[in-house]
């Protein structure tokens, strides 16, 4: 490790380099150093207890996925839906950027472990950043300092990443990984994703390379374990694309919890792991802290998340009122007085939202009143079911089951949402997002695919898989599912499906509850609304099959022959040629 942070400094050229310990001292010096900055502030400490806000430059409020590379020797090794530099063309390249760019600065070396510190499942990576800010999230995200250092000691088994705001100008901005040597160099953002380096670039791109070279799967997915009447919990991991609720749902208050079915969050956005010696699927979640999204974030779509930002919390690009509070668009009250935006001006109807719509919350999943007794479990969490989904308004029905693993592994390869953004203007647009992983897979996806194919032949008891869409709307443009808290009957039905209780009817795309399977007392819907919720309609999925050839058409000849044959089942079950399996 010293000898990589000589190296970055040799490039970075810091004025200064300090070494965290990840000490409650040590953090209270970077949050001074943050706050002498005007982009920071300590938030009213009577009611926010150690909380701080934080505003990005305005041009760097989220990822940059036309900015993110992966660089490998081959083109086609990094596929088609990633960006692709050689690595000597990018060494050298972002290498002229990073060149003294921490003149004048500190740069904090941040070792950190992704995952519980004592756990053979867990890795570290060691961050080189000029930003207090990236050190301050940092801690909350991972965990930083004496614990990775004892955990290193002097093995070479760590994943380095230099990060440098550098000048924040988009046109100098560049996120790149270097897969073969486990390296990432990020410059010119201090956004999130782009400057948190043990997150998506980390956990995420560098481990689902790792994973498939190790045998293991690195995904991006909440793990949730659902308790039943005797006390049981049963795990499951799922993949959704975001603005489907993927957090509310990790942190969900049951709505059947007086019957005995309440949810505990073991993660909200990535699930690492590995097959056990007793042949389940054993998952970690590699983060320490939740990087959520604000704005619609209230005590009724999570009151558990509520709870635990009121302290220790540093919040980005939200608004703030006079009382030095943090405020954001769907918090569940108007607009105060004197409301002050995002961007530090006073908030005017006429110029949009107080708060950025990416807008965050960085929270110690600790905080969390549904955090599992096992978050920091060693061994991991045995995971029995994998859960898909997709914002998708007319074509999926409100839940159905694979067939099997390969079949599975066909519907997460299929996934999709419907975008939602207004502020993109293309609403409605069907953007494909297998596994959730698009802007996320280390490597080529046909590649991927094959891994999940070949992982699947490797574990012994498999979790079944599900797809789920939340969002299927009526002939009146209304949701048909109310959702949030209710969604635990769908998990209730994915638990009994797991323990072979629950009836099912087999359709051309899986098995779709029967009638009376899903518990829906109290909840008052229409025998209409329910055959809407669950019908599968051949016309929609002629559509969608003639989209998924199109999508599966990018991978040309490395798409696994298996996903092709999934295809063709799909095909021929609507043709009426082959009935259900
Ligand atoms: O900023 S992150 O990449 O960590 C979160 C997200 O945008 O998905
Ligand atoms: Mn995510």
């Amino acid at each position: 490790m010293e000898a990589w942070v000589d190296q970055a400094a040799q490039l970075a050229k810091p004025d200064r380099i300090v070494v965290c310990d990840g000490s409650e001292g040590e953090n209270q010096a970077i949050l001074r150093e943050m706050v002498q900055h005007s982009d920071s502030f300590e938030l009213n400490p009577k009611t926010y207890p150690n909380c701080y806000l934080h505003r990005s430059s305005p041009s760097d409020v989220a990822r940059t996925e036309h900015l993110t590379f992966i660089c490998m020797p081959e083109k086609e090794d990094v596929g088609p839906t990633n960006n692709w530099m050689d690595p000597g063309g990018a060494k050298y390249k972002i290498g002229a950027l990073l060149n003294g760019a921490m003149r004048g600065r500190t740069m904090y070396v941040v070792p950190y472990i992704m995952g519980p510190a004592n756990s053979p499942l867990s890795k570290v990576g060691v961050e080189a950043t000029d930003s207090p800010y990236v050190v301050a999230n940092m801690r909350i995200m991972a965990r930083i300092g004496k614990v990775a250092i004892d955990r290193l000691g002097n093995s070479t088994d760590f994943v380095p990443g230099l990060h440098s705001l550098g000048d924040l100008d988009p046109l100098r901005r560049y996120i790149v990984h270097f897969p073969e040597e486990r390296l990432i160099w990020s410059v010119g953002s201090g956004y999130g994703g782009n400057a948190l380096l043990g997150k998506k670039c980390f956990a995420l791109r560098i481990a689902s390379y790792m994973a498939r070279q190790q045998g293991w799967m690195a995904e991006h997915m909440l793990i949730l374990g659902l308790e039943s009447p005797g006390g049981k919990v049963t795990y499951m991991a799922a993949a959704f694309p975001s603005a489907c609720g993927k957090t509310n749902l990790a942190m969900m208050v049951s709505a059947l919890e007086a019957q005995g079915y309440r949810v505990w969050t073991v993660g909200d956005d990535i699930a690492w792991m590995h097959i056990g010696s007793d042949g389940y699927l054993q998952a970690i979640n590699p983060e320490a802290g939740f990087f959520g999204v604000a704005p619609g974030t209230s005590m009724k779509t999570n009151p558990n998340v509520m709870r635990a930002i009121n302290r220790n919390t540093i919040f980005t690009n939200v608004g703030v009122t006079p009382n030095g509070e943090p405020w954001w668009e769907g918090i569940g009250t108007e607009h105060p007085m004197g409301l002050i935006t995002w961007r530090g001006e006073r908030w005017d109807p006429a110029k949009g939202a107080a708060a950025h719509p990416n807008s965050r919350y960085t929270v110690a999943a600790r905080q969390s009143p549904s955090i599992s007794p096992r978050f920091e479990d060693p061994e991991g969490v045995p995971i029995s079911a994998f859960i898909f989904g997709g914002r998708r308004a007319r074509l999926a029905p409100l839940v159905y089951e694979a067939f099997d693993w390969r079949h599975g592994v066909y519907i997460g390869a299929t996934m999709a949402s419907e975008t939602t953004a207004a502020a993109t203007g293309d609403v409605g647009i069907t953007r494909r997002d297998p596994m959730a992983m698009l802007p996320f897979c280390g490597y080529n996806m046909a590649d991927y695919f094959e891994h999940w194919l070949a992982m699947g032949k490797r574990i012994l008891h498999p979790p079944k898989i599900f797809h789920v869409n939340w969002f299927r709307k009526g002939a009146d443009g209304r949701f048909l599912w109310p959702g949030y808290g209710e969604n635990v009957r769908v998990l209730k039905w994915i638990l009994e499906r797991v323990e072979g209780t629950a009836q099912a009817e087999e359709t051309p795309i899986g098995f779709v509850p029967t009638r009376n399977s899903l518990t829906l007392d109290g909840l008052n819907l229409s025998s209409d609304t329910l055959r809407e919720l669950f019908r599968v309609e051949a016309d929609d999925w002629e559509l969608d099959l003639a989209d998924t050839r199109e999508f599966f058409g990018k991978f040309g000849r490395r798409l696994p022959q298996a996903l092709q044959e999934e295809y063709q089942g799909v095909v021929r079950r609507f043709e009426g040629a082959i009935p259900a399996r």
